[in-house]
């Protein structure tokens, strides 16, 4: 993949361009949140689109030379409508928390109530951190996972809505590795006047294709990012019926955005266009498949997964037991050194700082575009385990990057 033009331009950017290329190739990208979009998908984010200002919805412009645009963007929505089967979608936000913002927008008032998992039990920035917008306006209080069996404890989280009396429940996790019993949460919201919010954010393309159950058509509001598992043009949308639509809609335009980025409008396009292929079925229960393989594959080199395993594209690693002094940082970063990207993530009942954290999470979607199946996921779970045991030992390093190598060789990307 050549960057001619840009190249001629700006050589600086180009270099960084084909150094990231080939920095993808040449490693395991296991971060749960990414993914190898086609190269049509690129070709339709990178393209003329980027030129046009479109405020408004197809059909109902403020700007005049839409019609290319409202084609490619009613394409996005009624490609959305099928694989989600939801009566109406907004593909404008232009990312998961903007998706989220414009469900708080359009249905509380600041000072309003937010019940949501804590960040450190696998929820997210935009459900109510104190750092975020959302722990700036509105007044959250947060679940945790039991601290026993990693899963999420429904009971106490209808507790929790009956003493603390939420104007919306958010569900929808970004490390979290177990299926969501989205309607007992909903059953939750319902019992005490609130709204359910359930971001799928990381689970998009499981719920499409029907690898995960679908919080569409049980909580009030979906939303999720279009680039994760799905697959599909970076951004973010919002689903939900038919009577929230005109509300939703005002919420993102003129309520919180300007003009939409049309060109990642046309990449979620044709990305929900790959989606709807019998392969994306394939692909979706092949990306379980090998979360499923990792995590018995770290768990015989005895490390400790939170929940005991994974229902879903993620495994969450909890090191406190199994390797008491190695941190998630530190595991992260001899990783990355020998070519497996993942993050540092903290686990339920965290004692260190999000910088440094107790766990590491790991993810296939990205693997699985390659073509990765169980027996090479196997066989990642030896290397990770390999590494994380003999963290700082350069030997050992330099033999797992080889074996990288050959798994990316094997594997090839973008050629
Ligand atoms: N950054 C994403 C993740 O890694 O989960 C969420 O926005």
């Amino acid at each position: 993949m050549k960057y001619d033009r840009v190249r001629d331009s700006d050589p600086e950017v180009a270099d960084a361009l084909e150094a990231e290329v080939e920095r993808q190739r040449d490693t395991l990208a296991m971060i749960a949140s990414e993914n190898h979009v086609s190269e049509a998908v690129m070709e339709a984010q990178g393209s003329v689109f980027t030129n046009k200002y479109a405020e408004g919805y197809p059909g109902s412009r403020y700007y005049g030379g839409c019609e290319h645009i409202d084609t490619v963007e009613e394409l996005a929505i009624e490609r959305a409508k099928e694989l989600w089967g939801a009566d109406h979608v907004n593909v404008q936000p232009h990312s998961g928390t903007q998706a989220n913002m414009g469900v708080y927008f359009a249905m509380l008032e600041p000072g309003d109530k937010i019940l949501s998992l804590d960040l450190t039990h696998g929820g997210h920035l935009s459900h109510g951190h104190h750092a975020n917008f959302t722990g700036e306006l509105y007044e959250v209080e947060q679940y945790e996972v039991d601290p026993e069996t990693g899963y999420l404890d429904y009971e106490a989280i209808q507790d929790h809505a009956e003493e603390f009396d939420p104007d919306i429940i958010v569900s929808g996790y970004s490390a979290y590795p177990r299926a969501v019993e989205w309607e007992t949460i909903q059953e939750a919201a319902d019992a005490v006047d609130a709204y359910h919010l359930a971001d799928m954010a990381h689970i998009t393309g499981l719920v499409a294709a029907g690898e995960h159950p679908s919080p569409v058509g049980v909580a009030d509001f979906v939303t999720g990012s279009t680039h994760k598992t799905i697959r599909a043009g970076r951004g973010g949308m919002i689903l939900c019926d038919e009577e929230y639509a005109d509300a939703i809609d005002s919420a993102v335009i003129p309520g919180m955005q300007g003009g939409p980025l049309l060109h990642n409008i046309a990449g979620k396009a044709v990305g929900f266009g790959e989606a709807l292929q019998p392969e994306f079925e394939e692909y979706a229960a092949q990306t379980v498949k090998n979360a499923e393989a990792l995590g018995e594959s770290l768990q015989e080199h005895g490390f400790e997964l939170v929940s005991g395993g994974t229902d879903t594209h993620l495994v969450l690693v909890d090191l406190r037991e199994s390797h008491p002094d190695v941190t998630g940082k530190e595991a992260e970063e001899a990783l990355e050194d020998v070519g497996i990207v993942l993050n540092a993530n903290t686990v339920p009942g965290e004692t260190r700082s999000p910088f440094v954290t107790s766990g590491i999470r790991a993810g296939t979607p990205a693997l699985t575009t390659r073509g990765f199946d169980e027996e090479d996921c196997r066989y990642v779970g030896d290397l990770i385990a390999r590494v994380v045991n003999n963290v700082g030992d350069e030997d050992v390093k330099a033999e797992v990057a080889e074996d990288v190598q050959e798994l990316c060789d094997a594997n090839p990307l973008y050629e």
